[in-house]
């Protein structure tokens, strides 16, 4: 099927948006750690997990979701969270630990929670994939076509969750949809040393549901599979499993040194880089100029800008609020 010249430019912006997002972030978050890397220092102190790279598979999948489908992500969910339609001054004032982030400044970049999204992530991994099977048990139950959605990384797939959730959302016929975003790599281990099938997709057969593998640089790949997957949850068939094959650009998180990579591999995915691919389609079709490309990169910048500025301004949450939307053990 032959997409519209506006689905493939909503695509392109919005992956022009979140790497514009990561690479502001990026820069923001050195500041006051050099010379000597401090990971204590600066605006954004902690670690810090960019999806630079991986930017199809959110954009491609949650173009076909309403802000009421429930999503659940990882340790490295800016992506997704984007895509999803986040105010982005909220998004960044959180990263930046301020009162009026998304959860008062209590989260960080990998705590992101958004109750008008419903979208929730964090940092145990493969801790989103058994909370998606609940919330799509609680559509079904309720009779509703919303869709729940999970994204993972290869190495969460696993874990003992990925098998117990994949199983009960398909004995239960429920309205999931996992995404395994395959980057190659969980932090420094290759899939090929932690998994036994060539691909995740296989496993689908284990559970009774459908399963594809996609081109995780192509959008378009992207945009179909998961198309596909989420018409079918919400008209009750039950739950689908998408493999998208993809890169990160960046480290596992920054500062890391990647000694683990083979030499030219990375060099080698950027020439398939998600945004550059999609925008030489759209010229080649004449579906978009050098100038309209470089107005949409200025309307992101200025809306990373806006953001920023946003959370530079805001004030830290109070002291006494330290003790406020927190679970606190009662004396
Ligand atoms: C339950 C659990 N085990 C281990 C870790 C440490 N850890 C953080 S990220 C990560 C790798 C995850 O790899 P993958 O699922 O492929 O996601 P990616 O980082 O590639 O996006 C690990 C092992 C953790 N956070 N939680
Ligand atoms: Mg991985």
């Amino acid at each position: 099927m032959a997409l519209s010249r506006e689905t493939l430019l909503q695509l392109y912006e919005m992956m022009v948006k979140i790497r514009t997002f990561e690479e502001r972030v990026a820069e923001i978050y050195y500041e006051g750690k050099q010379p000597v890397f401090n990971i204590a220092a600066g605006p954004v102190p902690g670690e810090m997990h960019l999806y630079s790279g991986q930017e199809a598979v959110a954009a491609g999948v949650c173009a076909h979701l309403r802000p009421d489908d429930p999503v659940t992500s990882t340790h490295r969910p800016h992506g997704h969270l984007i895509a999803k339609g986040v105010d982005l001054k909220r998004m960044m004032a959180e990263i930046f630990g301020k009162e009026t982030g998304l959860c008062h400044g209590k989260g960080g970049h990998m705590h992101l929670f958004d109750p008008e999204l419903h979208f929730g992530c964090g940092g145990i991994v493969g801790g989103g994939i058994p909370h998606a099977v609940g919330a799509a048990l609680a559509i079904k139950k309720r009779g509703e076509d919303r869709v729940a959605v999970s994204f993972f990384g290869e190495g969460a797939a696993n874990i003992g969750a990925f098998h117990e959730s994949l199983n009960l959302a398909a004995i239960w016929k429920l309205p999931a949809v996992f995404v395994v975003e395959d980057n190659l790599y969980a932090i420094s281990v290759p899939k090929t040393a932690s998994t036994a099938v060539r691909s995740n997709a296989e496993r689908g057969a284990a559970y009774g549901m459908p399963a594809v593998q996609v081109d995780g640089q192509d959008v378009v790949a992207v945009y179909e599979a998961a198309g596909e997957a989420i018409e079918r949850a919400r008209r009750g068939e039950g739950p689908s499993l998408i493999e998208a094959v993809c890169y990160r650009f960046r480290g596992h998180f920054e500062g890391d040194p990647e000694h683990y990579l083979p030499e030219g591999e990375k060099e080698k995915w950027k020439q398939r880089d998600p945004i550059v691919l999609l925008g030489n389609q759209l010229k080649e079709q004449g579906w978009l100029t050098d100038e309209e490309a470089q107005a949409i990169q200025e309307r992101m910048t200025a809306l990373v800008a806006e953001a920023e500025a946003f959370a530079r301004q805001s004030a830290y949450p109070a002291p006494e609020a330290a003790l406020t939307d927190v679970f606190v053990q009662a004396s």
